[in-house]
């Protein structure tokens, strides 16, 4: 027998909650890190873990003029993205999974990753992070504790998530909060030198949906490891949403304001890596309209007294695809980026110290790119990698929304799905009711992205853009949406209109037959005028479509033909989606809602599609 590991701090600690005691103590007894930190959230513990990742090579400093504060992060190679193959949702009963996610017993993974665990932090400090998603004066707060050995995360878990100090107090002695695990499964033998980026060949996720926690190894990429995000604030709180009637969803939340100074608050779901930050801060091309973010990626939707629902970001930062993000596409992200506080994760650095990626204008004649190797515009390579990342604090963003912070968040007018499809879909369609508007969700199709490891480019469906994040089964999920859409106290009629967007059709040739980015503002501004009963539509099988007319195109460089094809409905491409739809849907067996088996048939119908 070994003499058990003397852990530096296991017995100072700055709180008395004795569950979180309890469950800090086990893990450490079970991972052995040579040190024990509780963090508080300060720029002191920002400044010197950041001086520490520089030290040991993790993390580049960058110009202190162009970028203050901030810092420049390589991966390894191979721990670029979310793994969705390694992602787990472990119900005791399998039927709870359901077949879009993987699953395994409870029990057994717990014994697994009990033995990866064993030891995994030898050589490692063991930072304690007490956070919490949305605000610390919600009626509520949802409050986490991760553990990781890793303090690039604990880095980054500073910027997304409101975490320290005022997080541990508010806790008490006697708050719930998700235990959230996480380690790179990289210990280090004494003497043994650190790589600058630590993570391990094996690489599991996992989610106990009934206890509430989170189990996560082998990996330091953001959605792997910043586990208030994608772990807590989607998939176990879908869970949590499932059994308390509100939902968490994969949205982003903005505040629209009309010429007439009328406000919409409006959330939309589209797939990872297809434009949520850029929608949520875009600056309208129409005079007079105003857009101001309160969130890019994750709103949770509660109903409000009034019966109407409304909408939280658990995040406090930003952490979005770097490449094509720019003075052109997202001014208003390269002003949040240029106040500086922020990390940079696989995108290419230049020789005096700033940032580059793809889409950033003019290449410089060298960079570092995200291998470290040199690079000058004519390799053969991208600089960085298409899923490389900014991770910035929300309140830099010049046109965040006074309202992010209030714990009743807004309450939502609009929601619209969207994804990423070359063919069939419309620019926009509004759904004839919540029924029908769920129907649409729950068939979204987008090609894939690089932001999870995968073929990139294959269509696939993405029910609200939620296919990764669903922490239950898929069928019960589209069935509480479903039971959503009664409202409260008979207030259905003040639910959020549903419509479906596409920015990315194409012609035969392969050109964009919509210009995005702040042109979508004139889509948002007929999404407006329908919900106040004004914009002008017609009836198609798939929903009301706008005509091109319809539409404010006033100043718009783009040919009228290349918008009735963006607008358009085409039965052909229609009646092929059908058999992919059912086929869809067969996937779910009796847990799919039988009112969306009749939406299917009654777009059938509508298509003469027998
Ligand atoms: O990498 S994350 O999962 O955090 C981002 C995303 O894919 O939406
Ligand atoms: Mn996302």
């Amino acid at each position: 027998m070994t003499a058990p590991a003397v852990i530096a701090g296991l017995d100072q600690h700055p709180t008395s909650h004795p569950r979180l005691l309890a469950w800090v103590r086990q893990i450490a007894e079970l991972t052995t890190p040579d040190s024990i930190v509780w963090c508080d959230g300060s720029e002191d513990e920002w400044t010197r873990l950041t001086a520490e990742l520089v030290t040991a090579g993790s993390l580049v400093r960058l110009d202190p003029v162009k970028r203050p504060n901030s810092f420049w992060a390589r991966t390894d190679p191979s721990d670029v993205a979310r793994v969705e193959e390694r992602t787990f949702i472990c119900s005791v009963d399998e039927a709870d999974c359901g077949p879009t996610n993987n699953w395994m017993a409870p029990s057994e993974m717990k014994q697994l990753m009990t033995e990866l665990y064993r030891g995994c932090m030898r050589g490692r400090t063991m930072y304690v992070i007490p956070f919490c998603m949305g605000p610390l004066d919600a009626e509520n707060p949802m409050f986490g504790v991760e553990i990781t050995d890793s303090a690039y995360v604990v880095a980054s878990m500073r910027i997304m998530t409101r975490m320290g100090t005022n997080v541990l107090e508010a806790m008490g002695e006697t708050a719930d909060f998700v235990p959230a695990l996480h380690s790179v499964g990289a210990p280090l033998e004494p003497g043994q030198a650190d790589v600058p980026w630590p993570c391990s060949t094996t690489k599991y996720i996992s989610h106990f949906p009934e206890t509430r926690e989170i189990w996560s190894f082998g990996s330091g990429y953001g959605g792997n490891s910043l586990l208030g995000k994608k772990c807590y604030s989607l998939r176990i709180a879908s869970v949590m949403g499932r059994d308390e009637g509100w939902l968490a969803e994969h949205m982003l939340i903005l505040k629209l304001t009309n010429p007439a100074g009328k406000v919409h608050y409006i959330a939309a779901a589209f797939p990872s890596a297809c434009g949520k930050t850029n929608l949520a801060m875009l600056e309208p091309t129409i005079p007079g309209w105003k857009v101001e973010t309160l969130g890019d990626d994750i709103a949770w939707m509660r109903f409000g007294d009034d019966g109407r629902l409304y909408a939280v970001n658990p995040e406090y930062g930003l952490f979005g695809v770097a490449p094509g993000t720019d003075w052109k596409t997202n001014p208003n992200a390269m002003r949040t980026l240029a106040a500086g506080n922020s990390l940079f994760t696989n995108v290419a650095r230049t020789d005096d110290n700033d940032i580059w990626w793809e889409g950033m204008g003019e290449p410089p004649a060298h960079l570092t790119d995200w291998h470290g190797d040199d690079w000058t515009p004519d390799s053969d390579q991208v600089s960085s990698h298409p899923n490389s990342r900014f991770c910035a604090p929300i309140t830099q963003c010049p046109i965040l929304a006074p309202e992010y912070d209030d714990p009743r968040g807004v309450p939502i007018s609009a929601i619209l799905f969207g994804g990423r499809r070359k063919t069939t879909i419309p620019l926009v369609s509004q759904s004839r009711d919540w029924v029908h508007g769920v129907f649409q969700g729950a068939t979204l199709s987008s090609e894939t992205t690089a932001a999870a490891v995968g073929q990139v480019g294959v269509v696939r469906r993405d029910p609200m853009a939620m296919l990764p994040f669903i922490g239950y089964h898929a069928g019960d999920y589209f069935r509480h949406w479903i039971a959503m859409g009664k409202g409260v106290d008979g207030n259905a009629d003040k639910l959020p209109s549903i419509f479906y967007v596409n920015w990315f059709r194409r012609g035969d040739d392969g050109r964009f037959l919509w210009p995005g980015f702040g042109e979508n503002s004139r889509v948002l501004k007929w999404v407006v005028e329908r919900l106040e009963g004004e914009g002008g539509a017609i009836e198609t099988p798939v929903g009301f479509v706008p005509r091109a007319q319809d539409l404010d195109l006033t100043g718009l460089d783009v040919p009228t033909a290349d918008i009735e094809l963006a607008l358009e409905v085409r039965p052909d491409e229609w009646t092929a989606e059908i058999p992919q739809i059912t086929e869809w849907f067969d996937k779910f067996g009796d847990k799919l809602p039988a009112v969306l088996w009749s939406e299917l048939d009654a777009l059938k119908a509508r298509l003469n599609v027998t």
